[in-house]
This record gives C-alpha cells, sequence and structure tokens, in this order.
C-alpha cells in the first residue's frame, strides 16, 4: 500500500498525478505546509527533511519528488510513466526530470521564500528568480511549439512534475498569456483522467 504524504497543490501534486495513474488504492496524508504542519516533531520523525512529498511504500520511506517519481514508474513500467532502460527516450526523460528538480523548483523554491536563501537584499533575489522561471518558460514553450508533451508526443513523470509548478504561477502575479504552446500544453494535461482526479481530490482538502 501506497501512503503520500502531501500538501494541497504543493510539489507533491506531481506524485499524486503518478498515483492517480498507477490507479491501486492509496492513502494521502495531508501535511499542510502553510500551518507550519511539516515542521512538526511528528511529521519530522519521518522525515527529518521536513518536506513534502514523502511516499510510504509498505515499509520504504522515500522522499525527493523526482525521485519518487522514478519509483514508482519503475515498479509500474505498464502505466507508461518512464521510457524503459534501453529506450532511445529514456535519456532525455531523466535529463528533463533532473532540469526540473534542480533548477526550475529551486527558482520557485527561492521565488516563495528569497529570505531562506540571501543575507542580502531579498528583492533582487527574488527578481532573479523569476527571471530564471521566465527564461525556463520561454524555452519549453519553444520546444512545445514541435512537440506535445515536454520531452516528445508522450506524457511521462516529468510533465506531472511541470504540471505541478505551472499552478503556482497565479501566486506571482504570471500566467502563461506570452507563452501560447506552454498555456495549450498546460490545457492538454489539465484534460488527462489523472490530472483532473489529482486535482479534484486536492482541491476538496484545501
Ligand atoms: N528537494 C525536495 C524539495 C521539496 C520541497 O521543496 N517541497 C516544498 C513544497 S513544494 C516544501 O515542503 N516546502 C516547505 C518548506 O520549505 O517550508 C524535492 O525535490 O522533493
Amino acid at each position: 500500500m501506497y501512503t503520500l504524504f502531501y500538501s494541497p497543490f504543493a510539489c507533491s501534486l506531481a506524485v499524486h498525478m503518478a498515483l492517480e495513474k498507477v490507479g491501486n488504492p492509496f492513502r494521502l496524508e495531508k501535511i499542510d505546509i502553510q500551518k507550519g504542519e511539516h515542521q512538526l516533531q511528528a511529521y519530522g520523525s519521518l522525515n527529518h527533511r521536513k518536506k513534502v512529498p514523502l511516499l510510504k511504500h509498505d515499509d520504504v520511506f522515500i522522499d525527493q519528488g523526482a525521485a519518487i517519481l522514478i519509483y514508482l514508474a519503475d515498479l509500474h513500467p505498464e502505466t507508461a510513466m518512464m521510457p524503459p532502460s534501453g529506450a532511445d527516450e529514456r535519456s532525455a526523460a531523466i535529463s528533463m526530470l533532473f532540469y526540473l528538480s534542480n533548477t526550475l523548483h529551486p527558482a520557485f523554491s527561492i521565488a516563495f521564500h528569497p529570505e531562506r536563501f540571501t543575507h542580502g537584499k531579498v528583492d533582487e533575489l527574488f527578481t532573479k528568480a523569476i527571471e530564471k522561471i521566465e527564461t525556463i518558460l520561454s524555452e519549453f514553450n519553444e520546444q512545445l511549439a514541435t512537440q506535445d508533451y515536454l520531452t516528445g508526443n508522450h506524457v511521462f513523470v516529468a510533465d506531472y512534475y511541470l504540471m505541478s509548478m505551472l499552478n503556482w504561477l497565479p501566486l506571482f502575479s504570471m500566467s502563461l498569456a506570452c507563452y501560447p504552446h506552454l498555456a495549450k500544453y498546460q490545457q492538454r494535461m489539465a484534460d488527462l483522467p489523472e490530472v483532473q482526479r489529482a486535482f479534484e481530490k486536492e482541491a476538496s482538502q484545501l
């Protein structure tokens, strides 16, 4: 049995989408980061890094969103959430997942909490983070002019990860108006049943 420790509409949403795609019963444990529940001892005893997502799979605990996504894709090859080892598309799919996790997600983390990352000017760091996000959105917009999903014409777990982050743009008064291919991509992703189920369940938990 899987248990996902998540906060509504945080990056854990990507893992939620993947679990919906797998389709086996799973439990959701809400750790509301807006209320600081991730800082509480009860959660810290499960995940000393005090972040979501955390996945419990029987006796195994695994954190780091990208790692969890690969873990689930590997355990459920029938879902085709990652290209299999040896497939031509595998390198691009892994590379994209790492790019999201080590470049785009940290830019959002800085934009959310610039004060955590500098002893200097918070406003300047915030502006830099937003510029980084815009640069990456432009890059993806260009790629999506000629393909339906991030690394081609198949949905892989990196798409769930990006989808969870696109949802944060309005929090920074940003939109996809200047990124038409990315806007169409967001709609295409929003139409997927696993994405719809995850959104609906998390919206009901706000
Ligand atoms: N490196 C971690 C980062 C996870 C992360 O930053 N999660 C955020 C939610 S999107 C969180 O728990 N934030 C709470 C906080 O930083 O106080 C991963 O990739 O899973």
